[in-house]
């Protein structure tokens, strides 16, 4: 019997997306044979709510000097960050002397904003690679994981901080008791902790499955969140959705009775109770909704193939891991998925080896079928190949449904 990763009541897988590979390792033919899987099984606590996968490979085989994903790759998310530093020092910062810590701060796409303006700013960044991008672009940067041991390390170089800030990374750490000590350890008295990450109530209502994959031990709620938090006295004090990531919630918290909770609050908690968050049909029916959407995906891929179309993935996301993994597609499908990042260009897909290749030979040899793996970049990935419709090109979507567009 597996334990809760919260708060260690036992927990039943509800689904498994079967074996699977690390989502971001991309590799070459000469690494196939050592490629690593694990049973990817899902549950949600009974007890605290938190949505999680049953086992979680190594932190280390994930997060390390080859990580592949680089936060700038985006500008979209670039302005997106923008914002949420605005919002950070606009609402949160006090006047003099601010501190501001990030974890998973990645290439700096976050803490430049701070940087640029001269505040006083910590990332906390373990993949080497792409720290070493934001450190030479001016932004302090160690590379560590975040725990306790390294929260304290810093109060006692730098002081304790005003704001812990993340973005797609909390969701990442399975270690939550040791997080939540590490901040208790760093923030001053009226410090807060503001994180967004993919929302599980989206998840639900778009069965957007790619969501989980190895990095992704957890998918938050609010209801998960302050039940977490609440355990280390901490409070919910404000929500706000997102666009970004297919759908993603910023969470605000602050130490019990330090600030007003937004009504909001209540209002989002009262809303994942009419959606079921927190009752076991809801899994039920998602599992059921996955294998539904999965065979419709299956079903649009051959019967294109079958017509002996070329259909190439666009973006090769870590979410395209679980889809093509648990669709079960192979290069006889998808021809291979074109990609803006170097260290994944001329590797191969993890689990079902598709090749990875420059935008360069999208645009060059346009096929009649594009699989649309970065669908939460669509906006901006529609507005730079005009071209690509102009002539024809049809884009396979799956979010919020299969469609071909
Ligand atoms: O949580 C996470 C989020 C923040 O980022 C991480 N665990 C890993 C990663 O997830 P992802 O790989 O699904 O992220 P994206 O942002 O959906 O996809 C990025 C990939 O898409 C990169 O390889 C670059 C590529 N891309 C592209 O080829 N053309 C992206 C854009 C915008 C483009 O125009
Ligand atoms: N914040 C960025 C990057 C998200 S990817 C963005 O939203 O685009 C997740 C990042 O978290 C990776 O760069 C990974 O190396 C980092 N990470 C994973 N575990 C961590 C931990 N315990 N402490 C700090 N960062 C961690």
């Amino acid at each position: 019997m597996s334990k809760c990763k919260i708060c260690n009541q036992s927990i039943e897988p509800f689904m498994t997306f079967g074996k699977m590979p690390i989502a971001n390792g991309f590799l070459r033919e000469e690494d196939f044979k050592n490629e690593y899987y694990f049973e990817m099984e899902v549950g949600v606590c009974s007890c605290c709510h938190m949505f999680q996968l049953i086992n979680q490979p190594e932190r280390e085989m994930m997060f390390n000097e080859n990580y592949a994903f680089f936060s700038g790759t985006s500008k979209h998310m670039a302005s997106h960050f923008k914002e949420f530093a605005s919002h950070v020092k606009n609402n949160y910062l006090p006047g003099e002397n601010p501190f501001v810590v990030e974890i998973g701060s990645n290439d700096g796409i976050m803490l430049k904003n701070f940087a640029d303006q001269g505040i006083k700013h910590l990332g906390i960044e373990p993949s080497a690679n792409v720290a070493e991008v934001a450190r030479e672009n001016g932004i302090n940067t160690i590379t560590e994981f975040f725990d306790k041991s390294c929260a304290e390390k810093i109060i006692n170089k730098t002081g304790k901080a005003d704001a812990f800030i993340a973005a797609n990374v909390m969701c990442h750490i399975p270690y939550m008791d040791s997080i939540l000590e590490g901040i208790d350890v760093l923030l001053n008295e009226h410090g807060i902790v503001m994180f967004e990450d993919p929302y599980l109530g989206d998840v639900i209502k778009n069965t957007t499955y790619d969501q989980i994959y190895d990095e992704h031990v957890f998918l938050f709620s609010g209801l998960s969140v302050r039940n977490l938090f609440q355990r280390y006295n901490f409070e919910l004090i404000d929500i706000e959705p997102q666009e970004t990531h297919g759908g993603s919630m910023r969470y605000t918290l602050a130490r019990s009775g330090k600030r007003k909770v937004s009504q909001k609050v209540h209002e989002l908690l009262e809303q994942e109770k009419i959606l079921g968050l927190d009752k076991a049909e809801t899994y039920n029916t998602f599992r059921k909704n996955c294998e539904k959407y999965r065979d419709d995906l299956i079903a649009t891929v051959r019967a294109i193939r079958e017509k002996d179309h070329k259909i190439v993935g666009y973006a090769a996301t870590s979410k395209s891991t679980t889809i093509l993994n648990y669709c079960g597609f192979t290069s006889n499908d998808i021809a291979y998925i074109c990609d803006t990042t170097p260290i994944k260009q001329g590797k191969f897909s993890p689990g079902v080896h598709i090749p990875v290749k420059a935008n360069e030979e999208f645009k060059t040899n346009y096929p009649l079928y594009a699989l649309l793996f970065g669908y939460n970049h669509k906006k901006e990935i529609m507005a730079k190949e005009q071209d690509y419709m102009k002539q024809g090109g049809k884009w396979i979507i799956y979010v919020p449904e299969v469609k071909v567009i």
